[in-house]
């Protein structure tokens, strides 16, 4: 015959699985191109969560204030906000982790200048399930600048009478070049008569 039956118990306790981030994308950006997606192929996951509570996309390497620009276009639930002093664009409000991950891969790289530093910037991804932060994933940016030409203004009017010494044709010309500190070379021609 069985003996009577007796019970044990065990106690479960859960401990929070932090999201899991990756990236790694390479964006080749060039002067002057618009608002640029910087890695669509980012993935994130979390095991014991289905709600993300923020996310930050820093530029941490070769960051240049007035330059670069990280953009998020606001969703319902997730709010963006660049701090150009630190690089760092914060993403706050919950949402799904489907809908973060579509967040960070909607986020976008600019650069303004005309004569931007083409040293690669390093964007970093974290994201934070509302007990602790994920693992810090990388993308690259990579930097092509081009060049801009001289500019020359002029528009001078002189009035030469028959028999005078050289005069200066045009002492109000100006000159510039967004991206170059010294010109080469110059011609100057009479076209017309
Ligand atoms: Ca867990
Ligand atoms: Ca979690
Ligand atoms: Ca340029
Ligand atoms: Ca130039």
């Amino acid at each position: 015959a069985n003996s009577n039956l007796v019970t044990s118990t065990i106690n479960v306790t859960a401990v929070n699985d932090v999201p899991v981030l990756s990236a790694g994308g390479v964006l080749s950006y060039s002067e002057n191109d618009p608002a640029t997606v910087i890695d669509g192929l980012l993935s994130m996951s979390d095991v014991d969560d289905t709600n993300i509570e923020g996310a930050t996309v820093t530029i941490s390497n070769n960051y240049v204030n007035g330059e670069d620009i990280l953009a998020f276009a606001n969703t319902a639930n997730i709010t963006g906000s660049f701090n150009a002093t630190t690089g760092v664009l914060t993403l706050t409000g919950s949402d799904t982790v489907a809908n973060y991950q579509a967040a960070l891969r909607s986020v976008t790289y600019q650069n303004l200048s005309s004569n931007p530093n083409t040293l690669s910037r390093t964007i970093s991804w974290t994201t934070n399930d509302g007990d602790g932060n994920s693992n810090i994933a990388t993308s690259t940016v990579n930097l092509g600048a081009i060049n801009n030409a001289p500019i020359v203004n002029a528009g001078g009017v002189v009035n030469y009478i028959e028999n005078a010494s050289a005069i200066v044709i045009d002492n109000g010309i100006t000159l510039s070049d967004a991206d170059d500190t010294h010109v080469e070379s110059a011609t100057i021609s009479i076209t017309g008569n």
